[in-house]
């Protein structure tokens, strides 16, 4: 037998479950995106930005503290998606040299003042010591280009979000973004891979919603 509440206490119980339902219902829905390569096959690491109409007090996402590794002459992960403010610790952990540098990726790098974005000098791993690190903050929404002076072929990106609704795709294109608010919104493409800016797809989001962007960008060529 469970315990009687008094009258009042039920109805404030009532109402505390009602307001629940409520919010529940208000934030969260699911929207599924496969994003599509020009060959119609997923594409993988596309960020995928969702901008609903109506964010209401959408709460910016703290920010984190991630890792960055080069090894092999790449960036590990190739792709990576942090909040604005977080901290970037990048470490070399092959035995040479990386003099990584971040910029503004696309038109705003282009048009950014030489003392924008970042350079790293990371000596070459020692046996038997850590990795050389050094830790940068970001600080300006957007894309990022991760590069090498010392090594061309090096290529990596940072999406710096300013909204909690902005997620890569996986290894089957699929990019599921949560807790957003029922109703229009916009959805926008970021891809390392992009020539142009990518257009973007209007959507009606509904408790779970799945959408399907074809892009015109080409695969990454896949370094075996
Ligand atoms: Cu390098």
């Amino acid at each position: 037998m469970s315990p009687r509440l008094p009258k009042p206490a039920r109805a404030v119980l009532a109402a505390a479950a009602l307001w629940l339902c409520a919010g529940a219902t208000a934030q969260a829905a699911t929207l599924s995106v496969t994003v599509l390569a020009k060959d119609g096959q997923p594409l993988s690491d596309a960020v995928v930005i969702v901008e609903p109409a109506n964010p209401g007090n959408k709460a910016r996402l703290a920010p984190v503290q991630a890792e960055i590794q080069q090894e092999k002459l790449q960036f590990s992960p190739k792709v990576s998606v942090l909040p604005l403010g977080s901290r970037v610790v990048f470490s070399n952990l092959d035995r040479y040299d990386h003099h990584v540098r971040g910029l503004p990726a696309g038109l705003a790098g282009l048009n950014a003042s030489p003392d924008s974005g970042f350079a790293l000098m990371l000596p070459a791993r020692v046996e038997g010591k850590p990795p050389a690190s050094a830790t940068e903050t970001l600080n300006q929404a957007g894309p990022m280009q991760l590069g090498c002076h010392l090594h061309g072929s090096m290529r990596g990106s940072i999406y710096v979000a300013d909204s909690p609704w902005v997620v890569k795709t996986n290894e089957q294109g699929v990019a599921t973004v949560v807790d957003l608010p029922e109703g229009a919104a916009q959805v926008r493409l970021w891809s390392p891979q992009q020539m142009v800016e990518q257009p973007a797809t209007p959507v009606t989001i509904g408790p779970s919603t799945t959408l399907q962007v074809p892009t015109t960008i080409r695969q990454p060529r896949r370094r075996s």
